[in-house]
């Protein structure tokens, strides 16, 4: 039997994938609906929406974002920006609450001082995939990236610093926080094609948060 009082919390558990990237699996533990409440108060502002690559195709993962800066994609390429084109507005306010988690697994990650200003939402359904890219349209590529996992699990490719190079796969489930940083944060990276599947708190679909500091 296993002895509950001397076992960690899964959302104590620090992986260190690598030199500077570490995994933490559960850290969202029970404010994961606190969380997506103040999510859905952002997506009312800032809807989610499907975006052109610049060469013209569709992205299969849909997206939106928060806090100052907002990630996007069109004929003209990608980039950071403070409007929303969709709206025309500034993005939403980054919610209390999530600016707070992604300093703390920043911090337990041994990154001090982190403070995002942009952070991504990605919307996976069935079928939605991220190819293999780097993380590189920031402009201090010295601050970390932080990702939470929420809604149905993904399987996650993470590889080197060329497309080429051998690549390890992670399955991400609801809660779980990858921090990418120093000499990991160019290493490349994406998403297998989302299984089909029903989440209690996000239904048929998987949203991953990204806090970036964009400028
Ligand atoms: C490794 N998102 O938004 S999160 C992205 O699950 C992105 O939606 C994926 O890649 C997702 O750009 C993966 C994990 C992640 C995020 C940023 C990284 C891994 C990273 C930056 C550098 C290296
Ligand atoms: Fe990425």
């Amino acid at each position: 039997m296993q002895n509950d009082l001397f076992h960690p919390d899964d959302q104590d558990q620090v992986y260190r994938l690598s030199e500077d990237a570490v995994f933490l699996p559960g850290f969202i533990g029970a404010q994961d609906s606190e969380l997506l409440t103040a999510l859905e108060f952002v997506l009312l502002q800032s809807p989610l929406r499907y975006m052109q690559t610049p060469g013209g195709k569709s992205m299969s993962v849909a997206l939106s974002s928060c806090g100052a800066l907002g990630w996007m994609s069109d004929d003209k390429g990608y980039r950071y920006s403070y409007i929303d084109s969709v709206t025309g507005d500034p993005w939403p306010d980054m919610p209390e609450v999530l600016l707070q988690l992604a300093k703390s697994a920043a911090q337990r990650a041994g990154f001090k001082d982190f403070i995002p200003d942009a952070c991504l939402i990605n919307c996976y359904v069935a079928g939605s995939r991220m190819s293999l890219h780097q993380d590189n349209d920031e402009w201090d590529l010295t601050a970390p990236i932080v990702s939470i996992s929420l809604g149905l699990p993904a399987d996650f490719l993470w590889a080197g610093f060329t497309r080429s190079s051998s690549k390890q796969v992670l399955l991400l489930q609801h809660g779980d926080v990858l921090v990418w940083g120093g000499k990991d944060r160019l290493r490349f990276h994406g998403i297998k094609p989302l299984k089909e599947g029903w989440h209690p708190l996000t239904g048929d679909c998987r949203i991953n948060l990204t806090f970036r500091k964009a400028r």
